[in-house]
């Protein structure tokens, strides 16, 4: 049976945004290839310029990949991506992991892992 693994995601540094002035974060968590959820979960997002933290604290369980998605909120002109990290079950990774996209968006992600 596969070993659970537990992720605690505490915060998100924004290093330089993807836009002049802010980006509309919010994030989407991909389970073992699956849509689990996304982050805040009422569908709004948090405003974050150059050098701001947005602290919070989920956590979600999988078996073999998980992968965090940023994304910037655009209203009704389509969201942006703005980078993505993927977390195998059973390998070691430091907090935090960067993520970035190639219109200059770079964030920090924190987290603790939890092997149950
Ligand atoms: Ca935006
Ligand atoms: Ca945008």
């Amino acid at each position: 049976m596969a070993t659970l693994t537990q992720i605690n995601f505490t915060q998100i540094y924004c290093v330089s945004t993807s836009e002049s002035g802010k980006d509309e974060v919010y994030f989407k968590i991909i389970i073992d290839n699956l849509v689990a959820g996304q982050f805040p979960t009422d569908g709004s997002y948090h405003s974050l310029g150059s050098e701001g933290t947005w602290t919070f604290d989920v956590t979600y369980a999988y078996t073999e990949f998980l992968t965090i998605s940023l994304w910037d909120d655009d209203g009704t002109s389509g969201d942006d991506p703005l980078g993505s990290f993927t977390f195998t079950a059973g390998q070691a990774y430091s907090s935090p992991v960067t993520v970035s996209n190639p219109n200059g968006a770079e964030y920090k992600i924190s987290f603790a892992l939890k092997s149950c």
